[in-house]
């Protein structure tokens, strides 16, 4: 009812996150690309596998002037996977504990990312070259106020171009860059790769470096199929600028979820060449993060702790787009009221000191089981955040938002 929504509201205004004028709008009325990379775990980023580098591309950009690149930052989804955390980039709301909220509110009202930059001029979209009714995929968009989306049907597969779950990234970014082409601009679109999927099969000629050798078949291949999606980024960045489309755009980076579960701990305690904790199993929830502004000069790597909620603002704002009257539990990474605090779905969280897990509090240097009383505060917090959150979902709050605020109009310019 409407205190409830009262009472989150002041909690989200409490939490709100003034923009730092120095980011504010810097990439305004670009082109926005949002690219979701499939399974893709932080720990694979500047590293090597048997002397072989894994994504020399993105390693590249952790380098490169025009590109942020958050080395810190975790996804925060749960069974919903690929789709939960499509919502979250969307909402900045946490999906459902044991469900995936795409099939389960697919009838509310949100105030998603898409509505909110169609509001402000963009045409919107999502490409995947998936069917389109996966993870109820196009309900849930048209509740998004999602404008177009390229599901399969806006591809065309050729022989040769189809592995594991269906077409293979460097087609499917080819044919993207084609499609963008004919897009309203200024355009804001959501890409879904989708190679680097468990079980993680490839061609033989997609092969660019040899399998692991461990006691997991998901973690062997794993990093030969990351090195192929990170060679179609490659090609993909060489196709913007090919079609000019690359400078007048803004790519955010990130991978959706881990690809590694927690079932294949031994192998990755080789790999890592350690016998592999809870403490660490959360710190294999960190995926990559990249924020990269073609012609920008003043990138660089950002250690603060963040996580996919924290996009919605973050995009936003880059784009000189307000957030202060909106409903979410995020907040923008670069403004320097942003909290370093991540919640996961499962009520596990990290803090600049510590992360908790299986009701233990760790020690954020040394990976040891700490004093409780430091986790404490952010126990309560953490639960708090995930009941609000539930409490707009299932009560389907955002519908009352407007009504309360006065006309749609109002609300957008508050
Ligand atoms: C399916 C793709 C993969 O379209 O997004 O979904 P996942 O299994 O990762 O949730
Ligand atoms: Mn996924």
């Amino acid at each position: 009812d409407g205190t409830e929504l009262t009472e989150i509201e002041n909690y989200v205004k409490a939490n709100h996150a003034q923009p730092d004028p120095e980011m504010f709008g810097v990439a305004k009325d670009r082109n926005v690309i949002i690219v979701s990379l499939e399974s893709l775990q932080n720990f694979v980023i500047n590293n090597e596998m048997d002397g072989h580098v894994i994504t020399p591309f993105l390693n590249e950009l952790t380098k490169d002037k025009d590109t942020f690149y958050f080395n810190n930052f975790y996804h925060q989804t749960g069974l919903g996977k690929t789709s939960d955390s499509e919502f979250i980039v969307e909402n900045s709301l946490y999906g459902r504990n044991g469900s995936a909220v795409f099939f389960t509110h697919s009838g509310n009202t949100y105030d998603s990312l898409s509505n909110r930059l169609g509001e402000n001029g963009y045409s919107t979209s999502v490409m995947h070259a998936n069917s389109k009714s996966f993870w109820n995929r196009d309900i849930m968009y048209k509740a998004m106020d999602i404008q177009k989306f390229y599901d399969v049907e806006s591809y065309s597969i050729e022989e040769g171009q189809a592995v594991n779950w269906g077409m293979k990234d460097i087609p499917f970014f080819d044919q993207s860059v084609d499609l963008m082409k004919d897009m309203k601009k200024p355009f804001a679109t959501r890409m879904i790769t989708l190679t680097n999927h468990h079980p993680f099969d490839l061609d033989e000629e997609d092969k660019l470096i040899p399998e692991y050798t461990s006691n997991s078949n998901t973690l062997n291949k794993y990093f030969q199929t990351v090195r192929y999606m990170d060679e179609a980024v490659k090609g993909f960045f060489e196709d913007l600028k090919e079609n000019g489309l690359y400078d007048n755009s803004i790519i955010i980076m990130y991978g959706d979820h881990y690809g590694i579960s927690e079932n294949h701990n031994k192998a990755m305690g080789m790999y890592m060449d350690k016998e592999i904790t809870p403490f660490d199993n959360a710190e294999l929830q960190k995926v990559p993060m990249f924020v990269h502004i073609p012609g920008y000069g003043k990138g660089k790597v950002m250690d603060e702790l963040s996580g996919q909620l924290d996009l919605r603002p973050t995009i936003l704002h880059l784009l000189g787009i307000d957030t202060k009257a909106d409903m979410q539990f995020g907040s923008d990474v670069f403004s320097p009221d942003h909290e370093p605090f991540v919640i996961f779905r499962d009520g596990r969280f990290v803090t600049d000191k510590n992360i908790y897990t299986q009701e233990v509090c760790y020690d954020i240097e040394t990976g040891e089981p700490t004093d409780e009383a430091q986790c404490e505060p952010y126990v309560e917090r953490a639960t708090t955040e995930l009941n609000y959150s539930d409490t707009v979902i299932n009560g389907d709050l955002l519908r009352f938002k407007d009504q309360k605020d006065g006309s749609p109009e109002m609300k957008e310019r508050e």
